[in-house]
């Protein structure tokens, strides 16, 4: 398999986690999005993270990557089979995505080369930048003094929320959600010790 994408892109890190904790063996094949215009070869969308089977089909996007992944070996599952707790680990997931899509717009908004000064609209900085603000908050509360997000186990979305926060530390330092936040701090301390986080560290900004 291989997987097209950034060492900076949070959905493309969340994917490479799963691969980690699956033992999956995979390519990473490098491809910077904004620079060149190769990912429409296999994902019409243009984005990455893009999964490309051994037989050339092309899986997109992130969510529908890594449930395919966890189907592939009953070993460290991270989505549960079914039913409420399935459910609840993919709202965490959806929440984690949520606030990296907001966190995205904004940045985009503000330095996409594409727009000029005068186009950028800080109303809608703002408004992108309440989801981010909300979802974390949200995060905090659905945490509470649990140990992991969803139920006693490490699950997918475990791995969606370390990412959102990675990515926050990566462009968006300022936001100090470690001392707003103390749970989400020693639930990231946590993430941060497994090898499939320290491997995938994004590079310093
Ligand atoms: C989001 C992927 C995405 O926005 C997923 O796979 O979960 N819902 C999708 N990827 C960004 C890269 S990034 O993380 O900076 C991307 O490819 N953006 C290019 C564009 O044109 O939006």
């Amino acid at each position: 398999m291989k997987l097209i994408g950034s060492l900076t892109s949070p959905y493309v890190r969340k994917v490479r986690i799963v691969m980690a904790e699956k033992r999956l063996d995979f390519q990473l094949v490098l491809d910077d999005v904004w620079a060149s215009d190769a990912i429409l070869a296999s994902n019409p969308l243009g984005k990455v993270p893009c999964l490309v089977m051994e037989g050339g089909e092309a899986v997109f996007d992130s969510r529908v990557i890594v449930e395919y992944l966890d189907s592939l070996s009953p070993v460290g599952r991270l989505i549960p089979p079914a039913g409420r707790e399935r459910m609840e680990v993919r709202t965490w997931e959806a929440l984690a995505d949520g606030l990296l899509d907001a966190a995205m717009l904004a940045r985009m908004e503000a330095i996409w080369p594409g727009r000029s000064a005068a186009q950028r609209s800080q109303p809608w900085i703002d408004r992108q930048m309440s989801r981010v603000h909300a979802a974390l908050r949200a995060m905090s509360q659905g945490l509470g003094d649990k140990p992991h997000c969803a139920g006693t186990h490490f699950s997918l979305g475990d791995i969606a929320v370390g990412c959102a926060l990675g990515y926050l530390d990566l462009r968006f330092a300022p936001i100090d959600w470690r001392d707003e936040y103390p749970n989400l701090r020693k639930l990231a301390d946590k993430l941060a010790a497994r090898a499939s986080f320290a491997d995938t560290l994004p590079p310093a900004a």
